[in-house]
């Protein structure tokens, strides 16, 4: 029997006091992948405790100091490429390749923020009196409580764990009970980086962990990345206790196919942003919005490529689309399969669990492509988080957008077209987070804002300069060397 894994506290590794446990199994074959601390409000406490400890000296750290942990960090996760990347698709499903680019983009993230420990630039400026400057300088919120996902179990941390530590934050890091597995690798290359005890602090766990994380009265923000339900609840809290918050709560993704779209692309971007990760990106197009003229042979192409995808081990090479990541996944895609079909629109192809050809032990489902779809339909209305996809036909760009707007969400967008003037006219009216004009709804790169409107954020953003606004809030300061009360507004 192997032995369980622990929580880091402090910079120790220790059992939970809870002494409570739970197995997480690898959702393409069932096999165990070990047992994970099921944390309770104790180890929440002693892990906030140790944050607090070590904010004061982490703080005190000059930013460049604290930066080079983070490149020594990014040098390790790039060394640990390959082994890193197994472990995200044996814990949660995944296929290789793209776990490759997840842990790239970790890599990516950590070697960004790193070069911000030497800049972090303010603003300077002159005073509206004689002998006075004015300046800006950025200081942290104090305790970071990152929530993290299991989809992109090594980016999406490291999304929130490197900006919060360039900025002088402690954090405690609560990961996903599904995908336990990646933040430990993360939490133990931060060590090994040198990273000070107490800076970072794992707790494993599920909602019980998350829910004394989020209310213990000394962490200051909270960055969660996760369902609109939880992200609410969580905004409730804060927002009574005065807290920083950031969220990242999902999407209703579309993709705009015009008439004059290249075909071929478009057919690439759909199956792409739809079926990678089986679905279950924040930034997967879930809804095709195809112009009428080109729409039937549109639909005929996506729904042979979906037909043709052959599921799977993502640790086989020649899978193209992973299991979901645990049952209540594919109960909940199998419901709104039922869900669309009472609306009345019609399966096209997919629309059941994939069993047979060595699918049996995992939780797969196949690429399911909806047609006869109403913009208002739940189905099109809400995230599914799963490999399905819905195609709205539209007479015209001003359409489009429209129904591409008209959702309780407002993450990425895409537009297929050739003419210029089209392209630049959704740029201009598509009211999300992240726009693409010929490429698909994923792939957004670590050096550039990602979040969204309405229902997906509440107005932060993370990577990129944003991530720094996030993390991190300004102190003006203005020295006066008149050596007079010199007062602003009065004196003239
Ligand atoms: C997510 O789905 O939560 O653009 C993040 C993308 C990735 C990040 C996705 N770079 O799809």
């Amino acid at each position: 029997m192997p032995q369980p894994h622990h929580n880091y506290i402090n910079g120790r590794w220790t059992p939970p006091r809870s002494d409570a446990w739970y197995e997480r199994e690898n959702p393409a074959t069932g096999e165990s992948i070990g047992s994970f601390p099921d944390s309770g409000p104790a180890d929440v406490a002693a892990a906030v405790e140790a944050a607090d400890d070590a904010g004061e000296r982490w703080r005190r750290t000059p930013a460049p100091r604290r930066a080079e942990v983070l490149f020594r960090a990014g040098e390790i996760m790039l060394s640990r490429k390959e082994e890193l990347a197994r472990d995200v698709t044996a814990e949660m499903g995944k296929v290789l390749n793209e776990a490759r680019g997840d842990v790239q983009e970790a890599i990516d993230m950590t070697y960004y923020v790193a070069g911000e420990g030497r800049r972090q630039s303010g603003q300077t400026s002159p005073s509206e009196l004689p002998d006075k400057l004015a300046l800006t300088l950025r200081q942290p919120h104090g305790i970071v409580a990152a929530v993290t996902p299991w989809n992109f179990p090594m980016a999406i941390p490291c999304w929130k764990l490197m900006p919060a530590l360039v900025t002088g934050n402690t954090a405690v890091f609560k990961p996903s009970p599904y995908s336990p597995l990646s933040a430990i690798n993360l939490v133990r290359i931060l060590e090994e980086a040198g990273l000070p005890p107490g800076v970072v602090n794992l707790v494993l766990g599920g909602d019980a962990a998350g829910a004394a994380l989020v209310e213990d009265p000394r962490v200051n923000m909270v960055s969660f990345t996760g369902s609109l339900a939880v992200g609410r609840e969580i905004a409730a809290h804060c927002g009574r206790y005065g807290k920083r918050l950031h969220l990242e709560l999902g999407g209703k993704n579309a993709i705009i196919v015009m008439d004059d779209a290249d075909i071929d692309l478009a057919i690439e971007g759909a199956v792409w942003s739809a079926f990678g990760t089986s679905g279950q990106r924040c930034t997967a197009a879930s809804r095709i919005i195809v112009q009428e003229r080109v729409a039937p042979a549109f639909t005929d192409r996506l729904v042979a490529r979906a037909r043709a995808l052959r599921l799977g081990n993502g640790l086989e090479p020649a899978t193209d689309v992973g299991p979901l990541v645990h049952r209540p996944a594919v109960e909940k895609v199998e419901r709104y399969v039922a869900i669309g079909r009472d609306e009345g629109a019609s399966v096209a192809c997919g629309g059941s669990r994939a069993t047979g050809d060595g699918l049996d032990g995992g939780h797969f489902f196949q690429p399911t492509v909806f047609v006869d779809v109403q913009p208002q339909m739940r189905i099109a209305q809400e995230e599914i988080f799963g490999p399905v996809t819905d195609v709205i036909t539209c007479p015209d760009l001003e359409r489009a957008v429209a129904i591409n707007n008209d959702v309780p969400y407002g993450l990425v967008s895409a537009v297929f077209t050739n003419d210029m003037s089209v392209a630049l006219r959704a740029m201009e009216h598509i009211t999300t987070g992240i726009v693409y004009i010929n490429a698909g709804t994923i792939g957004a790169e670590v050096h550039l804002p990602f979040g969204g409107t309405r229902g997906t954020g509440n107005g932060h953003r993370e990577a990129g300069q944003a991530a720094l606004d996030s993390y991190s809030e300004w102190k003006t300061v203005y020295v006066d060397y008149s050596g007079r009360l010199q007062k602003a507004q009065i004196d003239r």
